[in-house]
């Protein structure tokens, strides 16, 4: 008999839900309008879970699966799954680790390009009709940020941390971090407290895991960034005290912010979106063909190796 598992939210790519249909009875959970008697009528028999990274797993609900073995986690953080209680029932969790760090590095760089040189505000005024109108054949857009030389401060020198630092050198900026830590195999220059970090840094991009940190961007490393500084998250929305963010762009105490993740996802401030200082994404980091069947793949080989006794490649509990 296949393995049930239990599907808490959607993957994108066809060819891997062809596989997982193959190999094991999936229950799409995201989909049942009753989730609760969903669970009544499956959640006995579930040995698996998929789930995103901000979606995760509540302990509530794993407690009404006795058979769980697995939460493999179609995202690289587990913050939104409560590891110690896993550890103690036994249940292993897998992460895609590694194979949408270069997309979320990427996002990274685009989202301090667009938000420096204003590319959506700028794109928003040429669909508007409004270009043709000006009344020279410059439109009248305030001047922009130039992005080559900006100091970058980085938030969490892990895997997204390091590639976000390489793609910023090639732009010729010099860059700071700060993590737990010094890290012996990275050049950069390690500052401890984050706000002197942001005190020395023309853009602050956050790359930090969220398990240990929460709202540790507030009003004081704001101020210390300040009028001329930039905010970039691809990280997690609760590294960030959100009101003391929408107060800081409103006051103009920075000078924007570009974010894909938000403390209340799908909810956005939505003071924020008449502000031409921010450049706001749907949480799309690892949002491509390529990563995302790359982690479908992983998704499914965590399961596969799991239930055949094997420990998977992306396990974070072994
Ligand atoms: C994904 C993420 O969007 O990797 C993570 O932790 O939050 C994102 O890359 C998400 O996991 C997709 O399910």
């Amino acid at each position: 008999m296949k393995p049930e598992v239990l599907q808490l939210s959607p993957i994108l790519i066809p060819e891997i839900n062809t596989r997982l249909g193959e190999l094991f009875t999936i229950r799409r959970y995201f989909e049942q309008a009753d989730k609760a008697a969903y669970i009544k009528e499956h959640g006995a028999n579930i040995r698996g879970v998929i789930t995103g990274g901000h979606t995760g797993i509540s302990q509530a609900l794993m407690a009404q699966l006795p058979k769980l073995e697995v939460v493999a986690v179609n995202g690289v953080g587990t913050d939104a799954v409560d590891l110690a209680y896993a550890r103690d029932r036994g249940i292993r969790v897998t992460a895609t680790i590694g194979a949408l760090t270069e997309d979320v590095a990427d996002l990274a760089i685009g989202l301090l390009i667009a938000v420096c040189r204003g590319l959506c505000t700028s794109d928003r005024y040429v669909r508007s009709g409004q270009w043709p109108h000006s009344t020279t054949p410059l439109a009248p857009l305030p001047l922009a940020r130039q992005v080559s030389g900006m100091r970058i401060g980085i938030v969490g020198m892990g895997r997204v941390g390091r590639a976000v630092a390489t793609r910023a050198a090639a732009f010729g900026c010099p860059i700071s971090y700060t993590d737990l830590q010094p890290m012996s195999d990275v050049n950069h220059s390690f500052v401890a407290d984050l706000t002197q970090l942001a005190s020395q840094s023309d853009a602050l991009i956050l790359a930090a895991a969220a398990d240990k940190a929460e709202a540790i961007i507030n009003a004081d490393v704001l101020k210390a960034l300040g009028q001329g500084g930039y905010l970039i998250n691809v990280a997690r929305g609760k590294l960030v005290n959100e009101v003391d963010l929408v107060a800081a762009l409103k006051a103009g105490e920075i000078a924007g912010a570009a974010l894909d993740v938000f403390v209340d996802e799908p909810r956005v401030p939505e003071t924020l979106f008449g502000n031409e200082q921010v450049v706001l994404q749907p949480h799309r980091a690892s949002a491509t063909v390529q990563t995302r069947t790359r982690m479908g793949e992983m998704v499914v080989a965590s399961l596969v190796d799991s239930f055949a006794g094997r420990v998977p490649q992306g396990s974070v509990t072994d």
